[in-house]
């Protein structure tokens, strides 16, 4: 069997992320043009290697597959539209934080300039780039998906998530959304120490430790919030509401701002008047879902 000869990269785009994925693909030994906006950023890169090029679209040409981890969709936009006539043919993979709507407009920009579309959620940090702490989530076209997988690999572990262009970017938002809350709630805690004078280095391995035990707690969450059934839970609404209640008054009495759980306060009281105190912690899952509002 002939071994699969590996395409050129372009990668538009070099912030934090661009430089770390374009030195991922230049570890590969693939063959990778780069551009940015602010030229200078590209010299390292170059320095290593990758092929600078001056615009865009001289970019854009230089490869099939065309990665672009920019800002966000307006920067795609500015980058991509002077390059339109460089597209037909090739593959874009926009990795740019955006909303599922923005990514299928974007989606269907491209399609018409003649390129296939793949909308990719980058879930790692620019030194978690390429390692196994990352993970990156891919949707819209299957065939690029498929034909360049080798290539999404090097970036990170690569997850499909179907053909619409906006369901990397909701499954993106979901889980980027349970890690704010947990980095508020850790921030809030610092705070609290702070007030009595303890440092937040002191809080953030007793933090790591608890949140590793939180994690392992996520099937089950998921199973009773899929299921509905919150009878059996071993940590209920009223347990809850205690602790926070006394987490809250704890934080106001020390002058602390209790703007971060004032909200789950809320929710948990809501759920205890409605007369599900006993139903597991997990049962706040009705309160938040669109049917309910
Ligand atoms: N950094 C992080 O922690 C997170 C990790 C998870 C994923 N996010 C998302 O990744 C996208 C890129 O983020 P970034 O960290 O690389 O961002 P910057 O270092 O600020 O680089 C931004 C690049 O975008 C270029 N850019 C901005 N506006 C425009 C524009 N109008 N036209 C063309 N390019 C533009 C910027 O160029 P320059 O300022 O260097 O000239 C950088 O190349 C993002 O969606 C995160 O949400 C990051």
């Amino acid at each position: 069997m002939s071994e699969r000869t590996k395409p050129s990269v372009t990668v538009l785009g070099l912030g934090r992320m661009g430089a770390a994925i374009a030195g991922a693909f230049l570890g590969t030994g693939h063959r990778v043009t780069v551009w940015n906006r602010t030229a200078a950023k590209a010299e390292p890169l170059v320095a290593r290697g990758a092929l600078g090029a001056a615009t865009a679209a001289e970019a854009v040409t230089a490869a099939p597959l065309v990665i672009v981890p920019l800002l966000g969709p307006g920067a795609v936009r500015q980058a991509l539209g002077p390059a339109a006539a460089a597209l037909p043919g090739k593959t874009v993979v926009n990795l740019a934080n955006s909303t599922p709507d923005e990514a299928r407009e974007i989606a269907a920009w491209v399609a018409e300039h003649g390129a296939d579309y793949l909308d990719g959620a980058m879930m790692a940090l620019p030194q978690t780039v390429a390692t196994p702490d990352g993970f990156f989530l891919y949707s819209g076209s299957r065939e690029a998906f498929t034909s360049f997988r080798p290539e999404l690999e090097v970036m990170s572990p690569a997850h499909y998530f179907g053909t619409d262009p906006g369901a990397a970017e909701i499954h993106d938002l979901a889980v980027l959304g349970t890690g704010y809350a947990a980095l508020a709630g850790f921030l809030h805690s610092a705070a609290l120490l702070d007030s009595v004078g303890t440092p937040p280095e002191v809080l953030a391995p007793l933090a790591a430790q608890w949140l590793n035990g939180m994690a392992a707690f996520l099937p089950e969450l998921a199973r009773e919030a899929g299921s509905g059934a919150y009878a059996e839970g071993v940590s209920t609404v009223d347990l809850n509401r205690v602790a926070v209640g006394n987490l809250v008054r704890l934080s106001a009495a020390g002058g602390v701002a209790t703007d971060v759980h004032d909200p789950l306060k809320a929710l948990l009281d809501r759920r205890a008047a409605d007369g599900h105190g006993q139903d597991s912690f997990s049962s706040v899952f009705e309160l938040l879902r669109a049917r309910n509002t």
